[in-house]
């Protein structure tokens, strides 16, 4: 949350940035002439005067926003707010798309409202958003695959959100939540994460998308095209994954990484429920106004380890090996973002579960939420009070 980047193009936001949006503009308005001035101009005699400061600063007053150097306009207070960029990583069609915006929506519904919690989209991105949302909440059709990116060293364009709620004393607290999805095309390869996944060495958080139809023993639940993509694939992108989180902050391939945290989802869960060994109890809505967030994270640490055990029966140790040692703080999670599959292009419903833990723990693991209860041997100093951080 330290490092303040444009939420669009990445690159970091330096102090004169910001000095130059509130003060002095870095490109002042291009000044509109009607065609009858244009033709009296090589008739004056004087050159032009020069801006003064007070034109500067009418100028500066006409457009206040804050802008990176790139020129990216920033959401109102952007810079004012800590942020936590979440980068979606999974291989073509594992449920990214589908499982983010099920997640936003159930945010927009008031998810998080009892965590005193409220939620807030940036414009622009809810302009998009909503053309999603429309396609798979309104008219209940698949989404489309995600287009791969062209220009090297570009980043998806990101879903901006506003957390806001009470901090300690009851003061108001706020933070920056931005999503991004990428195509999962682009993820194969270590090359491709590293130049069309730029947000990747942004990413604080990370949420790693697992189709249960790429496991060996569940390759009868894949969907089309899933079973050609095999478990090595997968494996090789989380170990490309953890080292190109490592060479973006400079650390040693082996070295701990303290400032990131990743939540694994098994996606399409619903097709689990038929399957005799899968832990069914787990596939469950996290109720918040129901029990203490303290109480479903014991839940969440505990279903977690349950299923790691039912995908390294499924044929899945050695991927799972990989997500347990080389990513940080991974906890595992079942999640069906539809509940149903789909069918001649469409779902007869959409009913999400299980789709809010790995969030909670993301926006734990950043101080956002309290953490307590997803560490047990560190009970005792898990007291941090929300919105601490
Ligand atoms: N049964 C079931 N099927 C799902 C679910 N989520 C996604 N699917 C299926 O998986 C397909 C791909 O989902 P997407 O969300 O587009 O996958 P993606 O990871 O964004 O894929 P790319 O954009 O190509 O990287 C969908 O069209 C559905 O057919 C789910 O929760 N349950
Ligand atoms: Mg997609
Ligand atoms: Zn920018």
């Amino acid at each position: 949350m330290r490092r303040r980047v444009c939420p669009r193009c990445l690159e970091p936001l330096t102090t004169p940035v910001w000095r130059d949006a509130t003060g002095v503009p870095q490109r002042p308005p291009v000044e509109r002439r009607t065609r009858w001035q244009k033709l009296l101009d090589p008739l004056r005699m004087e050159p032009a005067p020069l801006p003064t400061p007070k034109d500067a600063a009418g100028a500066a007053a006409a457009n206040v926003a804050p802008t990176c150097p790139n020129g990216h306009r920033l959401p109102p207070d952007y810079l004012d707010r800590p942020t936590v960029v979440v980068g979606l990583v999974g291989l073509t069609g594992a449920s990214k798309s589908t499982y983010l915006t099920v997640l936003v929506d159930l945010l927009h519904e008031g998810a998080l409202a009892p965590l005193g919690i409220s939620v807030e989209m940036d414009e622009e991105s809810a302009a998009r958003f909503d053309d999603h949302r429309y396609r798979l909440m309104v008219q209940k059709r698949q989404l489309p695959l995600t287009l791969p990116l062209l220009g090297e060293g570009s980043s998806p364009e990101p879903f901006m959100l506003v957390l806001r709620g009470a901090g300690r004393g009851g003061t108001e607290r706020a933070v920056n939540l931005v999503f991004f999805d990428a195509s999962g095309e682009q993820l194969y390869r270590s090359e491709d994460m590293g130049q069309y996944g730029r947000f990747l060495y942004a990413a604080t958080s990370l949420l790693v998308i697992l189709s249960p139809g790429v496991f060996p023993r569940l390759r009868h639940l894949a969907d089309a095209g899933e079973e050609s993509i095999g478990l090595a694939r997968h494996t090789q992108m989380v170990v490309n994954l953890a080292n190109l989180l490592r060479t973006a902050r400079n650390v040693h391939p082996d070295s701990h990484l303290a400032d990131v945290s990743t939540a694994v989802v098994l996606s399409k869960a619903d097709k689990l429920r038929s399957v005799p060994d899968f832990p069914a109890d787990v596939l469950r809505d996290t109720d918040l106004a129901a029990r203490p967030l303290a109480s479903w994270f014991e839940d969440v640490r505990r279903n977690s380890s349950r299923l790691v055990d039912f995908l390294e029966l499924s044929g899945g140790s050695n991927l799972l090996t990989a997500v347990l040692n080389r990513l940080p703080r991974p906890t595992v999670h079942a999640v069906s973002a539809t509940g149903v599959d789909a069918k001649d292009g469409g779902y007869p419903e959409i009913s999400p579960v299980g789709c809010l833990d790995p969030l909670l723990v993301l926006l734990a693991r950043h101080g956002v939420v309290s953490e307590e209860g997803l560490d047990p041997e560190e009970t005792g100093s898990a007291l941090r009070g929300e919105w601490s951080g």
